[in-house]
């Protein structure tokens, strides 16, 4: 049964629930030279992805597979970036962020897809890689004198280093240097809310605007 319109993005998104090499990548090859939008086939890919992720708690699949589905979306990745870079979304103001992975949370395919496509919105990124401490994310954003500090948090274990990052911000005297903002699959907007987080991003395509309303 058909989810999507568009024939090609229903193949990314059959080939790589299926963990398909070839099938993703020759149908994200059709989308990119039909002039598809890249946001739109990089979230066709995470929803596929994410169905691999559900099965893998379910114990229907394994972690080989897991590995398998995140080497092929990164491979996706590879053909996709370049066209990121290629599009001008600047619209509005733009900022210096610093992103990482909390400490312990090893996903890092939605923070470098996230750092993308905020470089294509005209944003200065610095991206500090994962499994980061709250003390250096933090020691980082002042050397780099960011406005903004992005958390991503895929695993809920980790989720209290993230609180540890306002908590630190707090005890430095920091807190209104910068707005701090998360996503990630273990991340709620409740749950921004309750840590005292400054927003919520659901996706890299709306953490633009996310963003941009917090400039
Ligand atoms: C790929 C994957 C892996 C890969 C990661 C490879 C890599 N280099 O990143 C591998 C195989 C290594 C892996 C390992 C593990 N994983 Co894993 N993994 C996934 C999976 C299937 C997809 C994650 C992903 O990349 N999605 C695609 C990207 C594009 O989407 P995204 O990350 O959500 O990012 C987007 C948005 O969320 C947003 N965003 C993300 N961050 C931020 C930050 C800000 C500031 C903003 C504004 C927005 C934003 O923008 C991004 C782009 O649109 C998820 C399933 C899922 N539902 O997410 C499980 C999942 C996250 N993993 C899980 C688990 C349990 C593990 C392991 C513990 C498994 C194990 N037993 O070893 C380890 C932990 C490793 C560690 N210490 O971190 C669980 C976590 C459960 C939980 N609630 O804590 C999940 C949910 C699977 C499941 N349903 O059980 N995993």
């Amino acid at each position: 049964m058909s989810q999507f319109e568009n024939e090609t993005i229903q193949k990314i998104y059959d080939g790589m629930v299926a963990i398909e090499n070839d099938a993703v990548l020759s149908a994200v090859d059709t989308a990119l030279s039909d002039g598809l939008n890249v946001l739109d086939v990089i979230d066709v890919l995470r929803q596929g992805l994410k169905v691999v992720g559900d099965d893998f708690d379910k114990m229907i699949r394994f972690l080989p597979e897991l590995i398998l589905a995140a080497d092929l979306m990164q491979e996706a990745m590879k053909k996709i970036e370049p066209e990121l870079e290629k599009q001008d979304i600047t619209e509005g103001p733009s900022a210096t962020i610093v992103l990482a992975n909390i400490q312990g949370d090893i996903h890092d395919i939605g923070r470098n897809i996230l750092g993308a496509v905020l470089k294509a919105a005209g944003f200065t990124v610095y991206d500090l890689g994962h499994d980061m401490k709250a003390t250096a994310i933090i020691d980082k954003a002042i050397a780099y004198d960011a406005d903004l500090i992005g958390l991503s948090s895929l695993l809920t274990t980790s989720l209290p280093f993230a609180e540890e990052v306002i908590k630190q911000l707090g005890d430095r005297d920091l807190r209104d240097k910068f707005k701090v903002v998360m996503g990630g699959g273990a991340v709620t907007p409740e749950y921004c809310e309750e840590v005292g987080a400054d927003a919520y991003g659901k996706d890299a395509g709306s953490a633009v605007n996310v963003l941009q309303g917090l400039l």
